[in-house]
């Protein structure tokens, strides 16, 4: 029910923009530790090009020659410096500046649908809500490095954290972000959860809990009802 409230406006509001997108789309795939994203990406990447688009994939922090130098030095941990949460979150957007301009701009120029792995929900939650950074700086780096740009639709996948970090635990390894405690990530997806509930015409909610398919068959759907209607250029 909540998931269905969620999406209703996007569907509302492409159908109302027409039925010829003049550029390409940028759709983002958002949530915790262990949510399922990243393994839902390629589901995205096949539904889209079914639906008849040409799609690239890029992941945050990264995507970039420079941005990927940039993603090695957030998420490696140094065992004679600690990186301070300060230059983590302007990292973060020297990144995000560097791949949207660099990659994604041009792509979507191209009419290219660009699917991204995180983009700057992201930071609100880990960098915000989990390092406690004030919403309203967060926001001004934001315009700083990236203007007014926004994703077209954020797929949001939601997990307790306790599932997601049972996840990334059978990992062999994990990064220096993912070193963080539960209460950290407690605080993350509540950053995602109210961004959610504010903003229901940019976020649509999946429940990430049940199995690898059934969670693959709601974002077909989501997908579907967003931009099946639309019409590709040729
Ligand atoms: N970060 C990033 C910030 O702090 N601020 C920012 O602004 C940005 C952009 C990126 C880190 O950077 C931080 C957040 C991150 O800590 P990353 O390597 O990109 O690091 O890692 P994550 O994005 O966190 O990726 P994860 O792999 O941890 O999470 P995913 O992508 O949600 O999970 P996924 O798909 O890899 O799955 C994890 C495990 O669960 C299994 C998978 O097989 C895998 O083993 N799984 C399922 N198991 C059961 N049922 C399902 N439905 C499953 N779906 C997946």
């Amino acid at each position: 029910m909540a998931e269905q409230a969620a999406c209703s406006g996007q569907v509302l509001a492409a159908q109302n923009a027409g039925a010829t997108p003049r550029r390409g789309l940028f759709i983002v795939l958002e949530g915790g530790e262990g949510a399922g994203k990243s393994t839902q990406l390629q589901t995205v990447k096949s539904c889209m090009q079914e639906l008849g688009f040409t799609v690239e994939c890029t992941r945050e922090p990264g995507g970039t020659k420079l941005a990927e130098q940039i993603r090695s030095i957030l998420l490696t941990k140094d065992p004679d410096e600690a990186l301070c949460s300060t230059s983590e979150l302007l990292l973060m957007y020297a990144a995000r500046a560097q791949l949207v301009r660099s990659k994604i701009r041009p792509l979507m120029e191209q009419g290219v649908v660009v699917i991204s792995d995180r983009f700057d929900l992201s930071t609100i939650a880990y960098q915000g809500y989990g390092r406690g950074f004030d919403l309203q700086e967060i926001k001004a780096l934001r315009e700083l490095a990236i203007g007014d740009f926004k994703p077209d639709l954020t797929l949001l996948f939601d997990v307790d954290v306790d599932t997601g970090m049972q996840r990334v635990l059978q990992r062999s390894s994990k990064d220096r972000i993912e070193e963080e405690s539960r209460q950290f990530f407690t605080r993350v997806r509540q950053g995602y959860l109210d961004y959610a509930q504010q903003h229901p015409d940019e976020v649509c909610m999946l429940d990430g809990s049940g199995s690898v398919e059934q969670v693959a068959e709601k974002v077909r759907q989501v997908l579907q009802e967003h931009f099946g209607h639309l019409q590709v250029q040729a």
